[in-house]
């Protein structure tokens, strides 16, 4: 801003105009500036990111205007605007959370897109008929003090984003632990302090088990288990989301009374806490959208008896898939939402087996739920395989761009390659040499690691 008015101030003088132009006045000749991405390309698709810088005047609503330069491409679903096209010319409209622009304030939008021949940029914007030719670079915000729970505080859904505590959007990357049964030992204060300090972590994905050895033969054990990771997580200022891992069966409905039970316990437990969310079911499969909604409707009351402000997590038809996995897509959620407020849906996918068809579903889907990638892996759906680096490159920059938050499969030494760490690594106490991480650790610490940008105000 100091810059800005350093820079209105020499046009100002330069022209002569001191006396006649308030800061206002001068600041509106300069316009906007847009910066647009393609941040992902594919066979005939692409999704783009269009941030809008306002250098004029403040504004309470706004619209954007650009053609498309080649007579092919096609915006097909956008998002933070509400977007509309007529041949080659394409207008965004700021909506509820966007706005109102204060001057040098940014909105960030997107869309995806087609295209049948080239898929060139455009270049000429123009924001309430002003043509964006600023030029104006701020330097980016320095990252604020603290850790992220100190920053953002309690977390709520607002619209169709997780919100801190100033009810701005705010995406949280992490990493989930492998199940708390098998992988106990790498959960301990060194993995914990590498994971905040060195990871930077916003968020770490606590992994129970209900079946295969885990809560159903302990429950007391599994429960003191949780909170005391809960615990961990806090004291380092990172959130801790507290999955019920069902997986096999599929029908969450099985452990609906054990998820009552367990759910009641943590959820009176913490409910004091700023750093809690719940994930209620992990990957529901072989179950119709009406029976896992069936389930939260029982079991999000519980939660809230207990604990009324925290968010839940809801998981999706075809093991967290927004039904694609059952060949069905996010219109069943649409239509028949969870009578719940204060809820996310969960959306899972592994970069070697999901791709475009599951970006699609995802881009769609985000300007409709809230949704939170509460897991992913960057290999193939059975946790092993060859990690794909262009595919969760493209994942991982559609969910920046969308602002979706992430916990990645797994922050473990479990023999398979989702596995952050190499096999023995829990067993010592090196957890932040380059060494001890495997490919899939070594660009998730590379992704998670760079500076959070928490909106502060
Ligand atoms: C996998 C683990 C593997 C374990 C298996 C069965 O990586 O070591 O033997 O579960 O419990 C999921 C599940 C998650 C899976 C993971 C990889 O949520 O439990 O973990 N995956 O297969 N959904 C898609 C993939």
């Amino acid at each position: 801003m100091k810059r800005l008015l350093a820079l209105l101030a020499t046009c100002a003088t330069v022209l002569g105009l001191t006396a006649a132009l308030g800061p206002q006045d001068a600041a509106a000749a300069t316009g906007c500036k847009v910066e647009y991405t393609v941040a992902s390309q594919w066979q005939g698709g692409f999704q783009a990111g269009v941030k809008v810088t306002n250098l004029g005047a403040p504004t309470n609503g706004w619209t954007l205007d650009f053609a498309l330069p080649d007579a092919g491409q096609k915006v097909a679903q956008g998002w933070n605007a509400t977007w509309s096209q007529s041949g080659s010319a394409v207008t965004a409209v700021g909506v509820d959370w966007n706005r109102t622009l204060a001057t040098g304030a940014t909105a960030d939008l997107g869309f995806s897109g087609t295209f049948t021949g080239a898929n060139p940029k455009p270049t000429a914007f123009e924001l309430n008929g002003v043509a964006c030719t600023g030029t104006l670079e701020e330097p980016p915000p320095a990252p604020a003090d603290g850790t992220p729970v100190d920053i953002n505080g309690p977390l709520h859904v607002c619209g169709v984003n997780l919100c801190n505590q100033y009810d701005r959007p705010v995406q949280l990357r992490g990493m989930s632990t492998h199940g708390i049964q098998w992988f106990d030992a790498c959960y301990n204060a060194a993995s914990l302090d590498a994971l905040a300090n060195d990871w930077k972590s916003d968020l770490l994905r606590i992994s129970m088990y209900v079946q295969e050895d885990g809560y159903e033969t302990d429950p007391a054990g599994f429960t003191a288990r949780v909170n005391e990771l809960v615990d961990m997580a806090e004291a380092r200022g990172m959130y801790a989301l507290i999955d019920f891992h069902t997986l096999t069966p599929g029908d969450p409905n099985y452990n609906i009374d054990r998820a009552k039970t367990f759910f009641a316990s943590v959820a009176a437990r913490n409910a004091g806490k700023k750093n809690v969310i719940y994930e209620i079911t992990n990957e529901p499969n072989g179950v119709s959208w009406s029976g896992i909604k069936s389930y939260a409707e029982q079991v999000i009351p519980v939660v809230r008896a207990a604990d009324p402000d925290a968010v839940v997590i809801v998981g999706t038809r075809g093991w967290s898939s927004l039904g694609v996995s059952d060949g069905s897509n996010e219109s069943e959620v649409v239509n028949n939402p969870v009578n719940a407020a204060n809820i996310m849906y969960a959306f899972h996918f592994y970069a070697a087996s999901h791709k475009d068809s599951y970006r699609s579903a995802l881009s769609r889907a985000a300007s409709r739920l809230p949704l939170f990638v509460t897991e992913f892996g960057t290999v193939s759906a059975t946790g092993g395989g060859a990690m794909d680096q262009a595919s969760t490159t493209a994942w991982l920059d559609l969910l920046d761009q969308l602002k979706i938050s992430y916990a990645n499969w797994t922050y473990s030494d479990a023999p398979e390659s989702s596995a952050a760490f190499r096999p023995g690594t829990c067993g010592g106490s090196d957890y932040s040499s380059s060494g001890v991480l495997n490919d899939s650790g070594a660009l998730l610490k590379n992704r998670i690691s760079t500076p959070d940008s928490f909106p502060t105000s």
